[in-house]
């Protein structure tokens, strides 16, 4: 007993002798519980596998953390816990948000603090445009590894009259940032190319009943009916749509990319499109290694949107770390703004292909891709 005792007294003193491993944290905000934690919860897997995998490459002299934070893709508990982030100085970057809604009023909190962010899926425009605002004060500290729905809406408005050869639309979108904006930019690029937008409505976040609207847009008889959204109401529209017995084919975005959509719409999302930024990492050499060490990490789990495209904005964080975060060895602190400003000129080959930010912080990489829905999978079609 009293032996024990002993060592309990001398064990603070014996590891406080040993060489002492420093800890840098990056911080990954994104939804990991509420409607869409699918997404989030696989975004924090690639992020995940992208600290575990430079852990133990043995290349840094120091130890990373993630710290992981839930938005609940509520702007306010955005900014909570972008508040939370920033006054930890420990955190030299972080990797997020997930939707535009909550990554454009976070980005502030973070430039206040000299602080860098990526995003790995927020894709409305306003998020980098903002900092080229002449109010904006701070760093230009924004990031964005995902092209824009500019890049998105026009590419899906130019694929639906020129290769689906619809010339009508009826557009739905859920009033948020993300939707109301990919909405806005392809309803103007299929004006633009000569195309007839017979009506645009907005639905809300939540809402499960869309028999009436559909109704209605029923009557107008669209060739075809777009959806600025998340996968939930994307789902049950797909579903509602094939009850009311519309043959329009649905099209939609990223955020509709993803397994979940086949849960909510079951067999009504057979023939649907969505679009999503970038090219598939299948096709990408560069992402063989990744595809691979994700099936063996996460063996069963869905790959959802976003999870690569976090893996690719955690690996740029570890890069800027090692090569520009830590100015003073001898101190534990991370300098934020050579991080910033590394990232500026930042060229890197990863399982995006080469991600180049331009004078907005945007990914110069604009591709985009459609896929349709056959057997519940996203197959791609160009
Ligand atoms: N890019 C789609 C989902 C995230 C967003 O709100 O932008």
């Amino acid at each position: 007993m009293k032996k024990s005792i002993a060592l309990a007294a001398l064990l603070p003193l014996l590891s406080a002798c040993g060489p002492k491993e420093k800890t840098f944290r990056l911080a990954l905000a994104v939804p990991l519980t509420g409607d869409i934690a699918a997404m989030g919860q696989g975004m924090k897997r690639g992020a995940d596998l992208a600290v575990k995998e430079a852990n133990a490459s043995g290349r840094f002299k120091f130890k990373v953390e993630l710290r992981a934070f839930d938005d609940r893709a509520d702007p306010k508990e955005a900014v909570n816990v972008a508040n939370q982030i920033a006054s930890d100085s420990n955190i030299a970057l972080v990797v997020g948000h997930l939707n535009s809604g909550c990554s454009i009023p976070a980005a502030q909190v973070y430039a206040k603090a000299g602080l860098a962010m990526i995003t790995p899926a927020a894709t409305n425009p306003k998020l980098t445009l903002q900092q080229m605002e002449t109010s904006w004060k701070w760093p230009k500290n924004i990031f964005r590894v995902n092209t824009t729905d500019d890049v998105q809406g026009s590419f899906a408005a130019n694929f639906v009259l020129k290769k689906l050869k619809l010339g009508t639309v009826c557009i739905i979108h859920d009033k948020t940032p993300y939707g109301q904006g990919l909405a806005e930019e392809f309803e103007k690029e299929f004006k633009k190319r000569g195309g007839t937008v017979k009506s645009f409505d907005g639905i809300a976040i939540g809402d499960k009943d869309f028999k009436a609207l559909l109704t209605r847009l029923k009557s107008r008889r669209p060739d075809a009916l777009y959806f600025g959204g998340i996968y939930n109401e994307g789902g049950l529209i797909a579903k509602q749509a094939k009850e009311l017995g519309m043959k329009a084919p649905l099209i939609s975005g990223d955020a509709v990319q993803s397994p979940e959509f086949f849960k909510v719409a079951g067999s009504a999302a057979e023939g649907a499109y969505v679009t999503n930024v970038g090219v598939p990492p299948e096709r990408i050499p560069s992402a063989k290694k990744f595809l691979e060490d994700y099936v063996k990490e996460y063996p069963g789990k869905d790959m959802q949107p976003y999870d690569h495209y976090t893996y690719e904005a955690t690996m740029i964080a570890l890069l800027a770390l090692e090569k520009a975060g830590i100015a003073d060895p001898a101190s534990n602190a991370v300098d934020r703004s050579r991080m910033i400003e590394f990232l500026k000129t930042l060229k890197y080959d990863g399982v995006l292909g080469r991600t180049e930010f331009d004078e907005k912080g945007d990914t110069k990489n604009k591709a985009a891709t459609v896929y349709i829905v056959k057997d519940s999978k996203f197959v791609p079609v160009n």
